[in-house]
């Protein structure tokens, strides 16, 4: 039984209570491995570390702190394997994901941000024969960078690289559900060399030590990616004490098809949006809206080619979807299927639990669904699934898709296919989101801005977002005429 530690100061250790947590492998529903139960004894350890870190890290210069995090990416590549078994074991995920996905992903995070620790520059402004104002950029000191359980390494990882790249020291907490890769990224960070105390990594239960650390006094920024409803309570613990907060929270996002989209590329990228990872990713396109004349077409080839999903051993090479991250989140997405035939939805296809054979009898599998027959108002067209289920529904015109694509809480991502250029740009500017794929999902440049609006958060990550969310402006005037 592997028991994990937390990584404070540069030592890897228990927590202060001693006390563990269990963590189950989500396809065989069994414990395999503990994790600290941390709280804010660990924290309060952790902070101290990191402010005694602080000047070192500072010292090192953006050349140096460049190349520990080239460093730190390398280390990753190196033990690609290693990483991926233990992200596909720990959240249930296909190993093929983890392995093409999660930990190339986790790479290419320190790699993005160890050049934007040397490219990152700032502003000056002349008030011509009078002054210079200048801006400066300034780490903010000790921040808290917590994560969920989805993507675990991939999102871990992208707030811990910029919030090193721009001079931070960083108390790090990942989900207690999929802790591991969080640990093993602790040993390649010792075995990089990076400074005792620059990166903490504790592990224990959200309400526990997550609130513990957005509570510290002297962690002056968090950055979250979670629930709405997690984000909610952040907000509220920090708001009072004007910590700076990014917030990348759920979506519900919508796919809208208009009848004259490229069909095959449209429907390739339609199963990739509706069910990687399970559905669970929040820029997954969980609400489908097609146009009319191509929703008959459209529903049987998305209902045939969701059939032929393999479903399975995350360990095996076919395997397209893997178990759900836990037993609360299958009975939640089962709920949810329930809950669609309440509301007189269809259910077209899958939604069925499924016992699987030997060692994965008790794992937390299901089918991929597909619900027809509900409307906007609906609750599984309004709440966050997070699981392998999309709903589809026609319309009639631009007008109507817009008014459904804007019609809940949320606004993060959002997909849209046609071949009409004018279109494609005018319902752009007016979807209600952060994001908008034309022709495409999931395509990435870790340059752009990356969040979304209303209940789907607040901030930005990326780029060079993510380098100012992780540093304080500040205006320097220098007067140099008008004696
Ligand atoms: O998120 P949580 P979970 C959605 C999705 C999912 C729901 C809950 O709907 O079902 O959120 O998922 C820590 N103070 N998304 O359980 O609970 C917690 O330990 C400080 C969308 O993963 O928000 C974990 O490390 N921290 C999302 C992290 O917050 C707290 C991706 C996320 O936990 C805390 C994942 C507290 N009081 C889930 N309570 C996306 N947008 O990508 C919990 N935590």
């Amino acid at each position: 039984m592997t028991i994990i530690q937390n990584y404070i100061n540069g030592a890897f250790q228990p927590a202060a209570t001693g006390n563990c947590l269990d963590n189950y492998q989500p396809a065989t529903g069994q414990i395999y491995s503990q994790l600290p139960d941390s709280d804010s004894v660990d924290v309060a350890a952790a902070v101290d570390a990191a402010q005694a870190a602080f000047p070192e890290w500072q010292s090192l210069g953006r050349e140096g702190r460049s190349r520990m995090l080239a460093r730190i990416a390398d280390l990753i590549e190196e033990r690609l394997d290693i990483f991926a078994l233990a992200e596909s074991i720990d959240s249930g995920k296909p190993l093929t994901l983890a392995r093409t996905v999660d930990i190339p992903r986790a790479v290419s995070n320190f790699r993005f941000f160890s050049t934007a620790a040397v490219q990152f520059g700032s502003e000056s402004h002349n008030m011509e024969g009078l002054a210079i104002n200048y801006t400066l950029r300034q780490p903010i000191g000790v921040v808290g960078c917590i994560s969920p359980w989805n993507l675990p390494l991939y999102l871990f990882t992208w707030k811990i690289a910029p919030a090193l790249a721009a001079g931070n020291c960083v108390v790090g907490k990942p989900s207690e559900l999929t802790p591991m890769t969080a640990w093993l990224l602790a040993q390649a960070a010792h075995d990089a060399g990076l400074p005792a105390g620059v990166l903490n990594i504790l592990h224990g239960l959200g309400p526990r030590v997550g609130q513990a650390i957005v509570e510290h006094p002297d962690i002056k920024a968090v950055s979250f990616t979670g629930g709405t409803q997690t984000g909610r309570i952040l907000a509220r613990t920090a708001a009072p004490m004007f910590k700076k907060l990014s917030l990348e929270l759920g979506g519900k996002n919508p796919n809208i098809i208009f009848a004259d989209c490229d069909f095959e590329e449209m429907m390739r990228t339609t199963i990739r949006s509706s069910f990687s990872n399970n559905g669970q990713i929040c820029l997954c396109g969980s609400r489908i809206y097609v146009e009319k004349p191509l929703y008959e077409r459209f529903r049987d080839e998305l209902v045939r080619r969701t059939k032929q999903l393999v479903v399975g051993d995350p360990m095996h090479p076919d395997t397209q979807q893997g178990a759900l991250v836990s037993r609360q989140h299958l009975d939640k997405v089962s709920g949810y299927l329930d809950l669609a035939r309440e509301e007189g939805g269809r259910v077209l296809c899958g939604g069925e639990r499924l016992q699987l054979a030997g060692d994965l009898k008790d794992g937390y599998f299901i089918t991929p669904a597909v619900v027809e027959g509900l409307e906007l108002h609906h609750r599984c067209n309004q709440e966050e699934i997070f699981g392998p289920v999309v709903t589809i529904q026609p319309f009639t015109d631009e007008a109507e898709a817009l008014a459904l694509a804007n019609g809940t809480e949320y606004g993060l991502a959002s997909t849209l296919w046609t071949r009409d250029l004018n279109r494609a740009h005018r319902m752009a500017e007016q979807i209600q989101a952060g994001i908008v794929w034309i022709n495409c999902w999931m395509l990435r440049d870790l340059r752009t801005p990356f969040g979304g609006v209303k209940n789907s958060g607040v901030g930005r990550e990326g780029g060079w977002e993510a380098m100012r969310f992780f540093t304080e402006p500040k205006n320097v005037t220098v007067r140099y005429g008008g004696y």
